[in-house]
């Protein structure tokens, strides 16, 4: 049976394309019969977002062509911090384990505060700190697209793994797990741009999922998403395999 690629964007004021304000996005990857709850499930996460109400939303579906590949969730280790600080340093230091030197990981905070309307992930090279998306799209970050991780599926995996967490953890982890699966990625760091969530994680293929509970104070609307890439890889195809290739997380 096809699967069909669900996708919502919501903004405020404008279409974000044009300058207006991020509020949300989601990801899905269902059945023909699962696009009506699929659509449902978007909709009310562009309306219920922290950051905000949106006055424009796009909710569309398309069939995938793409054989399905279905791979295992990065493994996950949950970081209890005290303090921004005690957070971020960890963050760092993970990075640095992952292979990304010091002078590059400032060189990425920078660029990130730099754009701080970005609704999807910049790409970093993680030799020189150069940025390598921008020649490929809006300027606004690269967004990954065609995963999702099937609910019953998740449910058993969160029960006996991750002790019941959130949605979001999903969302992510998932994401996460597609990105690290590709030889160019180095390492991704992320934090959410919702203002009432403060856990983010460090993540690669080597380290696994690492959630760290304090990377940003509550009330910032800051988000991160960064992925630090190995520019010997070729990067249009990175990019495509970002956006386009259908993966599927099975525990
Ligand atoms: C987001 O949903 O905006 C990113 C959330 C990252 C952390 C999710 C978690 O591990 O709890």
């Amino acid at each position: 049976l096809p699967y069909y690629s669900v996708r919502m964007r919501a903004s405020k004021s404008k279409p974000h394309e044009e300058g207006g304000k991020h509020i949300s996005g989601g990801e899905q990857l269902v059945l023909f019969d699962e696009i009506r709850g699929a659509v449902d499930k978007l909709l009310l996460k562009s309306l219920t977002h922290s950051r905000g109400t949106p006055d424009f939303a796009q909710i569309q579906f398309e069939i995938v062509d793409e054989p399905i590949q279905v791979i295992s969730p990065l493994t996950i280790t949950t970081h209890i911090t005290h303090s921004v600080d005690e957070g971020q340093l960890l963050a760092q230091n993970l990075l640095m384990k992952c292979g990304v030197p010091f002078h590059i990981i400032q060189k990425a905070y920078l660029l990130m505060e730099d754009h701080a309307e970005l609704s999807g992930a910049i790409l970093i090279d993680s030799k020189t700190g150069r940025r390598l998306d921008e020649s490929h799209g809006n300027g606004k970050g690269i967004r990954v697209s065609r995963m999702d991780w099937r609910d019953e599926n998740f449910k058993k995996w969160n029960r006996e793994i991750a002790a019941n967490q959130n949605d979001r953890l999903k969302e992510a982890i998932t994401l996460a797990s597609k990105v690290s699966m590709h030889q160019a990625t180095v390492a991704e760091l992320c934090w959410s741009d919702d203002p009432d969530y403060t856990t983010g994680y460090v993540a690669s293929k080597k380290f696994g999922y690492q959630r760290i509970t304090s990377l940003k104070e509550y009330g910032d609307e800051q988000g991160c998403r960064i992925f630090f890439v190995n520019s010997s890889e070729d990067i249009t195809k990175y990019i495509d395999y970002l956006k386009k290739n259908p993966v599927l997380i099975q525990w």
